[in-house]
């Protein structure tokens, strides 16, 4: 019996998970770095320890003092969250050696869906349909011209150790192909020490969206529908909801099936998402899988009334899932508040918050670590709260969202506040009108 959880991380997710532990009634450890002392979710912790200063490769993505940390304080399992450590397969593989339930996935299955050529294969061999392109990695300059040609142009070269867009290039044109392979091969051994490439058909304007999944240790799965994930910047997502605008019962359904298909053929533990890429005639694509908790979980948890955090522990702990799946009851829409000045190509914009006023009211969810005096550090990601609002239609939840938008103030620094408002405003985004190519021609 899981009894008590270190949560390896920090910030909102770190109190989310903290939230639902509190309710489950499993005592709660956190760890923290010399820079979060002063953070909530230390406050909230049931005990708290120290692990290093803030530089984030010798506190939260330190394995040897999150374990020594663990062992000291007895936690009988670790949750990783999002980011940091919680993809790391190393680090999965120490916790199970130790005897210390990792929320989430064995290794072996984060080793497999991190290499996206491997991932890519599998999900072949499922019958899940994947992009036109490469079988596999790519020898060769002329090897990938000669395919590119066959398929036609544009095709797109992508990292077998990518994700967000690193090592990634569009490709228009066979004159291009030599400097986009030569730059894609530089930045993915650099970012990765990893240089395998592979190539797919480009799909011109498409929509991100992916799939919640549960899957437990005896082979259940559940799905929990779709997020449309579509409005990103630099492969920064800015806000997601569901309903995707774009999907239809019926497409619900397919897609739905499919990323349960995939996690039976591969067996998989815990939560996690099956991204698509969907084009404009609504065929879908796999285009990678998240073995982790996502930040945008919260919007699924409102529509589905059901709570992936508390669900993550039970998986862990041995509880079937039951198999069925969940479909949104509401409308649901998450902007991410970041400590940034859209103004100024979005620059980070770290300091003291010296006066606050979270919205409420009905349909409102904040998460978030941030009060009134917090001194936002300039070591983490630059998100400091999910607005999360819920109504029965989307068009009632945008207005809602422009409602909860105007009454959010934060003093001292900049964010990405102004930015939302005018994206809520936006006819293009009201009319549910947008690809990932959205933020293209947005004009803040
Ligand atoms: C694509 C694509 C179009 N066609 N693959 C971006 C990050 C990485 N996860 C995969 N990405 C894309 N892959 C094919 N075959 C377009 C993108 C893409 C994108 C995808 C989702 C959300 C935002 C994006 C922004 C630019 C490109």
């Amino acid at each position: 019996m899981i009894k008590k959880v270190l949560i390896a991380n920090r910030g909102e997710i770190a109190l989310r998970v903290i939230r639902s532990c509190n309710e489950m009634g499993i005592k709660t450890v956190a760890v923290y770095s010399t820079a979060d002392k002063e953070s909530l979710h230390v406050r909230f912790a049931d005990e708290a320890v120290c692990i290093g200063p803030p530089v984030s490769k010798e506190s939260y993505l330190n394995i040897p003092k999150i374990m020594a940390a663990a062992e000291i304080t007895n936690s009988d399992a670790i949750h990783p969250g999002y980011g940091f450590l919680s993809e790391n397969a190393e680090f999965s593989k120490i916790c199970s050696e130790s005897g210390i339930k990792f929320v989430g996935p064995d290794w072996k299955m984060i080793q497999k869906m991190g290499d996206k050529v491997t991932a890519k294969e599998t999900m072949k061999e499922a019958g899940i349909p994947t992009v036109p392109g490469s079988d596999g990695l790519l020898n060769s300059i002329k090897e990938g011209k000669d395919l590119a040609k066959k398929i036609g142009y544009p095709v797109i070269l992508k990292a077998t150790a990518g994700g967000g867009g690193k090592g990634m290039r569009i490709v228009n044109s066979e004159n291009e192909f030599e400097n986009a392979w030569n730059s894609a091969k530089a930045e993915s051994e650099a970012s990765f020490s990893n240089s395998g490439l592979y190539l797919e058909k480009f799909i011109v304007e498409p929509r991100h969206i992916e799939i919640q999944v549960m899957g437990d240790q005896y082979g259940n799965v559940s799905h929990l529908s779709e997020r449309d994930c579509s409005i990103q910047r630099r492969h920064q997502k800015l806000i997601e909801e569901t309903p995707s605008p774009f999907v239809d019962d019926e497409l619900r359904d397919r897609m739905g099936q499919a990323a349960v298909k995939a996690c039976k053929f591969i067996k998989y533990e815990g939560a996690g998402t099956i991204e698509f890429l969907v084009d404009i005639n609504k065929n879908f694509y796999f285009m990678e899988m998240n073995t982790r908790i996502q930040v945008e979980h919260g919007i699924t948890e409102e529509v589905t009334d059901y709570d992936l955090i508390k669900e993550q522990i039970k998986v862990a702990d041995g509880v079937k899932v039951s198999g069925k799946h969940y479909y949104p009851k509401l409308h649901s829409i998450e902007c991410r508040v970041n400590a940034e000045d859209p103004s100024a190509n979005f620059r980070p914009s770290p300091g003291k918050i010296t006066a606050l006023h979270k919205p409420g009211g009905h349909g409102v969810r904040v998460d978030s670590h941030i009060y009134s005096g917090y001194t936002i550090p300039p070591n983490y990601d630059s998100m400091i709260a999910k607005l999360i609002v819920s109504h029965q239609s989307r068009e009632e939840a945008i207005v809602r969202m422009r409602r909860a938008l105007k009454e959010f103030i934060i003093e001292g620094i900049e964010t990405t506040i102004p930015f939302h408002i005018k994206i809520m405003n936006d006819k293009r985004f009201n009319e549910g009108n947008f690809t990932t190519n959205f933020m293209d021609t947005f004009k803040y």
